[in-house]
């Protein structure tokens, strides 16, 4: 597409009442919290003591899966070539760069030290997480709500331990880092004591979290679940859980896109949440039957989510998260394909005539909000995705394919 299709587009866009050049504006400074388990199938950098494969499982075989933080920073630097604007990473515990052998309980600043300088050099903002899986203390699927006092406290010192981490993270980059808790807690048959695993977990969680940190370098977040392999029956920390846990603790609320039943719109939830919360964490997937982290498309899901956000005035009150893994594809164009999905999606709805919307809607002309949404689809919002590539300096249709193609290759002789 040239510069004239852009102008325009542009044209098109101002007849509808809406501004393209606010709307490339304003999504250029939208940070995409990209994740680093989509590089290596969620494995990590750790010494293998204590770790153990449990809790997830990405399923492929596609060559050329990073194994050391060279190689991971390397696929990312290459991904983030291919993404317009500028992103933040989101790193979990267990992918340490160090040749020290700390357990989960023994992590500290300087293990993560090499990231935090390559993510200056980069200009990324970083976020973290603990990981309560993949160690042999997990593999019961019970860490802060076990039934042992010593399971529970170590990872209740895992916890901390991130905290302090991501709060120096935040303090160096001068961004507060999200530190994002997910714990896989959960009973695989039917329990008859549902209230004493969830005081357990609350009581871990409030011990975790009684640090004060400072919010402008570190956030607290909770991530629920609807259900697990091997914890069909239970999760300890479902939405209600950590919906009531975060609005008591004012820690942002992780909505998971794929910790929902499938018929459930997660887009649905963010106005509803954002009454009792000051910020929210999302964690953007395409579940497909189950929590499956495909890769996320520009599908409805996406499209709806990007809306409300855009519709709702929640960008600035939410953090965007990724959270999907394919083993089976380039790890890097999964990651570049995904993200700018999550952006075109957010272009896509800063576009939308939101006024007219509104103001249709508002009036109860409900046939006139059917037109315009359904005429809205047409207007030529590739152009405008385009222009905004070509300003920030990336590929896009056949150049990008041929980035994609060629950096897989690039990666596919590693073992
Ligand atoms: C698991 C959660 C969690 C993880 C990451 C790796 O179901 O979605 O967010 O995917 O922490
Ligand atoms: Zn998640």
């Amino acid at each position: 597409m040239t510069r004239q299709s852009y102008d325009t587009a542009r044209a098109i866009f101002a007849d509808w009442g809406v501004d393209a050049e606010a709307a490339m504006e304003r999504l250029r400074a939208i940070p995409i919290s990209m994740h680093c388990w989509q590089g290596d199938d969620v494995v990590g950098f750790e010494a293998r003591t204590g770790a153990s494969g449990g809790g997830i499982q990405a399923t492929g075989n596609h060559p050329g899966r990073a194994r050391t933080p060279d190689e991971l920073r390397a696929d990312l630097e290459f991904a983030y070539g291919q993404i317009p604007g500028k992103h933040r990473l989101n790193l979990h515990a267990m992918y340490l760069d160090t040749d020290a052998t700390p357990d989960r309980d023994d992590i500290e600043f300087t293990h993560f030290a090499r990231w935090v300088d390559w993510a200056k050099e980069q200009g990324l903002g970083l976020d973290f997480n603990p990981t309560f899986f993949a160690h042999t203390k997990a593999d019961d699927n019970l860490t802060l709500s076990h039934p042992d006092q010593g399971i529970r406290d170590f990872w209740i010192e895992h916890g901390r331990r991130s905290r302090e981490i991501a709060a120096r993270m935040g303090a160096e980059l001068g961004s507060a880092c999200v530190n994002n808790i997910w714990v896989p807690d959960g009973y695989k048959d039917i329990p008859v004591d549902r209230r004493a695993a969830r005081a357990r977990l609350e009581a871990s969680l409030d011990t975790m979290l009684a640090e004060r940190q400072d919010k402008g370098q570190m956030l607290d977040a909770v991530e629920s679940k609807l259900f697990g392999i091997g914890v069909e029956a239970c999760t300890i920390g479902s939405h209600e859980f950590y919906l009531g846990y975060a609005i008591r603790n004012q820690t942002l609320l992780c909505l998971d896109m794929g910790h929902f039943h499938p018929t459930e719109n997660v887009a649905d939830k963010l106005s509803s949440v954002a009454l009792s919360l000051d910020e929210i964490l999302l964690h953007v997937s395409r579940p497909m039957r189950w929590d499956s982290d495909h890769v996320i498309l520009l599908n409805d899901d996406i499209l709806a989510m990007a809306q409300e956000l855009v519709f709702a005035d929640l960008l600035d009150r939410t953090r965007i998260g990724l959270d999907f893994f394919d083993a089976t594809i380039s790890r890097t164009a999964a990651w570049v394909i995904g993200t700018r999905n999550m952006q075109k999606a957010l272009l896509r709805a800063l576009l939308l005539p939101r006024a007219q919307l509104q103001s249709a809607e508002a009036e109860m002309d409900y046939t006139s909000r059917l037109m315009l949404t359904e005429e809205a689809r047409d207007l030529p919002v590739a152009a405008v995705w385009e222009e905004f590539c070509a300003r920030n300096d990336v590929p896009t249709g056949a150049g990008l394919v041929a980035e994609l193609k060629a950096y897989d290759k690039k990666v596919s002789a590693r073992g």
